[in-house]
């Protein structure tokens, strides 16, 4: 029992560690709106249940004076007359009260609601469209210009400060795209597409999760936002436009053969070379993620070994075939997918 605890909590740690999920901790605008909600609501509530925890104590503890004095008409179960019309007012006065809070409540939630849906309206923008599978997550940056469209997956970066519009629609089931220190919660629907603007106002990398459940591996469908000075992030774009380089190390030649004859081009894409499968995340630069398979596994050389040996018993159910590699084809296959930054 103690074992399974410990390993519980430094899972929980290693996964948190340098990477931050968090509500109240906002990055940007519309996360900074949620959160003033949240705390108003979290105020006003507490104060709401303190009052009325210390009238309960003191209604419990006080000694009933008046209807001691009036013994004969408590004995009808009557309170007297002046008692009667105090308690009628006193009850109309909490019902009005209580309306009024939640009045309150609902103007607060629907102005929020309001205000954040307005933000970024109008401003120049980045436009990019998200669509959840089961279960990663598929990143296309839309440009009017043909050949700076990006597909990625698994992983976006963002400039700082500038509003990004996201479109999302989802190709299996229903899906839920959440960054909690950029915004809340925006579903992913089948055949529609919905549309909310996110905003970092501080560098940083940012963890995503979806929040819908979606099946099995639904836990293991997260991803990272990767905030970044403008300049950054226009590198990034453009190195991410390039295709994989042809590289003339004999090792990562033999690695990208060996993916060439395998399955994996009828899933999977590496521009600049033949694979061009459509229906998995795009390696091009997969060596420059951070994660393998949506956040299952931290991005480095054993674990993509693991993962490439048996991605079934890492992700139960995901839609990788288990391929039987070749054992002199494993390690130059791994190096070369390393290789592609
Ligand atoms: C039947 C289709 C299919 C085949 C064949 C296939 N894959 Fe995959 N692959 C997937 C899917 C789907 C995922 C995403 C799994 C998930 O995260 O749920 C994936 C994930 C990956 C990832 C992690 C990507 C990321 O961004 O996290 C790597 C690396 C990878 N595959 C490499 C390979 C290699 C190498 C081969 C050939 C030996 C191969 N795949 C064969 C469908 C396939
Ligand atoms: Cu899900």
């Amino acid at each position: 029992m103690s074992r399974v605890v410990v390993a519980f909590s430094l899972a929980v740690m290693m996964s948190c560690a340098g990477h931050e999920q968090s509500i109240v901790d906002p990055a940007g605008p519309q996360a900074g709106k949620i959160a003033a909600l949240w705390w108003f609501f979290l105020f006003l509530l507490s104060a709401i249940f303190v009052a009325v925890m210390v009238f309960m104590l003191w209604t419990l503890t006080r000694r009933h004076r008046e209807v001691e004095r009036e013994k004969t008409v408590e004995s009808e179960h009557k309170p007297p007359e002046a008692t009667e019309s105090k308690l009628k007012r006193v009850v109309t006065g909490c019902t009005i009260a209580t309306v009024a809070i939640l009045f309150v409540l609902i103007v607060a939630s629907v102005g929020t609601g309001k205000a954040v849906s307005e933000l970024g309206n109008g401003k120049k923008r980045l436009i990019v469209e998200v669509t959840g599978n089961q279960w990663w997550w598929q990143f296309r940056y839309m440009n009017s210009d043909p050949s700076q469209i990006l597909l990625t997956a698994n992983e976006i970066h963002i400039p700082v400060g500038q509003p990004v519009l996201i479109r999302g629609m989802s190709n299996d089931v229903i899906h839920s795209f959440w960054v909690p220190n950029l915004h809340g919660k925006r579903d992913l629907i089948p055949s529609r597409t919905t549309t909310e603007y996110i905003q970092a106002d501080q560098s940083g990398v940012y963890r995503g999760q979806c929040a819908e459940f979606c099946g099995l591996q639904h836990a293991h469908m997260s991803f990272y936002v990767i905030a970044e000075p403008e300049e950054r992030f226009n590198a990034w774009m453009a190195s991410q436009l390039q295709p994989a380089a042809p590289s003339s190390d004999p090792v990562l030649q033999h690695g990208q053969q060996a993916f060439l004859s395998y399955e994996c081009v009828y899933c999977h894409q590496i521009r600049g070379t033949t694979a061009a499968g459509q229906n998995a995340p795009d390696l091009t630069h997969f060596g420059s993620r951070r994660s393998i398979a949506a956040g299952t596994l931290p991005n480095n050389l054993g674990n993509l070994t693991g993962w490439l040996v048996n991605p079934q018993r890492i992700k139960p159910g995901n839609h990788m075939a288990t391929i039987a590699v070749n054992s002199q084809d494993l390690q130059p296959l791994a190096e070369y997918l390393e290789s592609l930054k």
